[in-house]
């Protein structure tokens, strides 16, 4: 039998992190994270990293250190919660999530059973949960939620749609972070204007070439 290990891990660390979670849960904090980003696995974090580039995007910044918040009117937090590996700490992030201050989280998960997501909007409602299925097969499992478990998701891989998403959830409550949603979908949007402008200008080889 082949059993993978990773040395650095410490043997607690699912319990502590739990404790920390219902720690957190308790104390009173001026800032806490608006957005909580928990994927399955850290092999997930190529596609989850959308999220943070969306939020990153629109001035949000990453918290490290509860004690120690970034300065950004806006924050998220990023963890590894795996619904099958460690059941307990999806509970214990998820249970905590609202107390905690967090009032959007998007969770991502791959392969066939991708629960996390919906495993975690059931657990932290009535705080919204926006699922990303890492994986075109993982697309049923993070959907198929039954009438009065809503979860919100976005198609495969498309983290961050996800996190444009948790940004305009906040956003109904601030008008700053709204005029930066609408600022970035300006940008887009004039952007397709100058590449099509590029293209025809240049034609398509000179378009090709230019990169
Ligand atoms: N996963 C991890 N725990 C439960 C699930 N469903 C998913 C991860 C990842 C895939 O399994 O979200 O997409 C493979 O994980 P790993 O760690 O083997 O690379």
């Amino acid at each position: 039998m082949t059993s993978v290990t990773r040395p650095e891990i410490e043997p607690d660390a699912v319990s502590e992190l739990c404790e920390a979670f219902r720690a957190e849960a308790e104390r009173e904090r001026e800032k806490t994270p608006d957005v909580g980003i928990v994927m399955g696995s850290d092999s997930d974090l190529p596609t989850m990293r959308g999220a943070y580039e969306a939020l990153t995007e629109l001035g949000f910044e990453e918290v490290t250190d509860y004690d120690d918040p970034p300065e950004a009117r806006f924050t998220f937090e990023s963890y590894v919660v795996s619904a099958h590996r460690t059941p307990d700490l999806m509970y214990a992030y998820a249970e905590t999530a609202e107390s905690r201050g967090l009032d959007v989280i998007v969770a991502g998960a791959g392969g066939k059973s991708a629960d996390l997501p919906n495993m975690t909007a059931s657990i932290a409602y009535p705080v919204p949960t926006i699922g990303v299925p890492v994986q075109e097969k993982s697309v049923d499992s993070v959907i198929g939620m039954p009438k009065g478990a809503p979860i919100v998701a976005v198609d495969a891989g498309k983290s961050y749609n996800a996190g444009l998403s948790a940004a305009q959830v906040i956003a109904r409550g601030h008008a700053d972070l709204r005029d930066r949603l609408v600022a970035l979908h300006e940008a887009q949007r004039e952007g397709v204007a100058t590449v099509s402008r590029r293209l025809h200008e240049r034609g398509t080889p000179g378009f090709e070439e230019s990169g």
